[in-house]
């Protein structure tokens, strides 16, 4: 114990217990007292801080955050660890984070972040922990973590001024060395180890036109770094750059529905040939070409094929993984290239082991996320120079270039329908129904659809064994559909049902067909296999990507 630090008698909060990615709540529910306290102790009481230990901390630039990271530093310093990296001005992306903890041999980092929901006084705010491999803790950590914020009765901090976050450089808090960092450099050198950033430059230099909307969320700065400053695109190619921390009150999410004015502009006339978005944390990305939209799952099998274009890929992939809701395009892409595909359940976390293991090199997830071995995160902006790498080598447009796509692998028509914000009780009776029924389901049709098969999705962690249940039900149908069912564990309020609708399509004459109007089948056996508008009590889904 550090001869600075004060102990302060806390008594517990029920509800710390962490989801998909990290604990995420409203701001206030985070400003009760000794709330973030709690979480943080319990969380170096779980993993402690070996001698000499290095902890990285940083945030997406949201409401809350500054005021958050004083606090972690001081308790940071109490609890021992020899040095803190913290971005300057308390800003660091996900994607940065893991990097640092890689390149800087950190035992793990501090991410203060929630992600694409909303920011602001009444908005949301979040904190997850990753380990020394730079990605996310696993569930057996963040079980323990809980556990611990159920009994935990003190915490210790050390007391003291704020510091100033906004200038680079050293200083201490007792023994604990805390230096602020540049939050954007070595994430940027990582990018240009990784791809060919002459050719880029070159296409760009040629005439290619491009815009990235950082939706005043934490990438701002990176990208202006990247693509305005290495790359030489011109001044004002990326929108909304600032860091705010209310997002400019717009959720940072980009899809169709909220990254809406790059939406306007790639549909607009005279529209860019390229046009990217990512979210609040900077770990997500939305691709488009001129009026075009390339789906996330799409995305991932297309990097996948492509992957020999890029320098870091050269030699090619080991294998590739999917979360259980995204589109089977890229499992087509692995058969092609004859490595293995897996399938694991939703959120970063379960990539770790198989990054770890060299079995796998891309990953990716439908609801935008796509990252590989160069860190243990997902990544957006890397995701945004892999695709401008490709569109450098092949001289295509978007457009051409997944079309083309689709003709050699087939089109996966995939579209996700949310039901937001409903009675959480009722969510849980439906996938309770849904689980009863499985067994009754193969075979049977339904609004037109055969059933092929019914189960709900267990994984085995093919690396440490460990299980990991209860995943989502999946429904696979006749004629190459699928349908996945699970609760969301990222929302802050009531309970969210994603139904995730899937249709090969290996007609080239069919592929222009509207996506909505290509699932329309799949949409209606979902809907009435689960039962679910009855059930949940709703007339329709709340969001649809
Ligand atoms: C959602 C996505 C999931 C993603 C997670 C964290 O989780 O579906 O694919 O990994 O968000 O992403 P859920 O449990 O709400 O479906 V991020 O950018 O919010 O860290
Ligand atoms: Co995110």
């Amino acid at each position: 114990m550090d001869a600075f630090a004060t102990e302060i008698e806390t008594t517990p909060y029920e509800d710390q217990r962490p989801g998909t990615s990290g604990l995420r709540k409203k701001v206030p529910v985070f400003r009760q007292p000794n709330y973030l306290e709690n979480f943080v102790q319990s969380l170096f009481d779980v993993v402690p801080p070996a001698p000499g230990a290095v902890l990285v901390i940083g945030g997406d630039g949201r409401y809350h955050n500054r005021t958050a990271i004083q606090t972690i530093i001081r308790m940071a310093a109490a609890n021992g660890f020899s040095r803190l990296l913290v971005g300057r001005g308390g800003i660091l992306s996900t994607p940065a984070v893991s990097a640092l903890i890689r390149r800087r041999g950190a035992c793990g980092g501090v991410v203060l972040s929630a992600s694409h929901n909303p920011g602001g006084p009444d908005g949301d705010f979040g904190i997850k922990y990753n380990v020394e491999n730079g990605g996310p803790a696993p569930s057996e950590v963040t079980d323990k973590v809980y556990d611990r914020t159920r009994e935990i009765r003190r915490y210790s901090i050390a007391p003291g001024p704020d510091l100033d976050l906004d200038r680079e450089g050293e200083t201490r808090i007792g023994d604990t060395v805390v230096e602020i960092v540049d939050p954007v450099a070595d994430y940027a050198a990582l990018m240009q180890e990784i791809f060919d950033f002459d050719a880029i430059a070159r296409l760009i230099g040629g005439g290619f036109r491009i815009t990235f909307d950082a939706m005043h969320a934490v990438t701002g700065p990176y990208a202006r770094t990247i693509f305005e400053g290495m790359l030489g695109a011109p001044a004002g190619t990326v929108r909304n750059s600032e860091p705010l921390p209310d997002f400019g009150g717009h959720h940072p999410d980009p899809n169709l529905v909220h990254a809406e004015e790059l939406v306007r502009t790639m549909y607009g006339a005279d529209a860019p040939d390229f046009g990217a978005a990512s979210d609040g944390d900077g770990d997500r990305n939305m691709i488009m070409g001129r009026r075009f939209f390339v789906n996330p799952s799409d995305s991932l099998a297309l990097l996948a094929a492509n992957a020999h274009l890029v320098p870091a890929y050269g030699a090619g992939l080991k294998g590739v993984a999917r979360s259980l809701p995204t589109s089977r395009a890229v499992d087509v892409v692995a058969e092609r290239l004859g490595i293995r595909a897996y399938e694991t359940p939703t959120g970063w976390k379960y990539f770790g082991n198989l990054l770890d293991a060299g079995l796998i090199t891309l990953c990716g997830e439908e609801s935008f996320g796509t990252g590989s071995n160069h860190i243990r995160e997902k990544d957006g902006l890397w995701a945004v120079l892999f695709w401008l790498n490709i569109l450098a080598a092949r001289g295509e447009s978007v457009e051409t270039i997944v079309k083309d796509h689709w003709s050699t692998y087939g089109r996966h028509f995939f579209m996700r329908h949310d039901y937001e914000e409903v009675d959480a009780q009722k969510a849980a009776e439906l996938m309770a129904g849904l689980r009863e029924r499985l067994a009754a389901l193969p075979g049977s049709s339904v609004a037109g659809e055969v059933i092929e098969t019914a189960d709900e999705f267990e994984y085995r962690d093919p690396v440490d064994g460990s299980v990991a249940r209860q995943q989502g039900i999946r429904v696979t149908t006749r004629g190459g559909g699928r349908i996945v069912y699970r609760l969301s564990g990222t929302g802050t309020s009531g309970a969210t049902l994603r139904m995730y609708l899937e249709r090969l399509e290996r007609d080239p004459a069919k592929h222009d067909e509207e996506t909505a109007a290509a699932l329309a089948g799949m949409a209606e056996a979902g809907r009435a296999i689960g039962d679910v508008e009855r059930v949940l009590g709703v007339a329709g889904p709340t969001t649809i990507t």
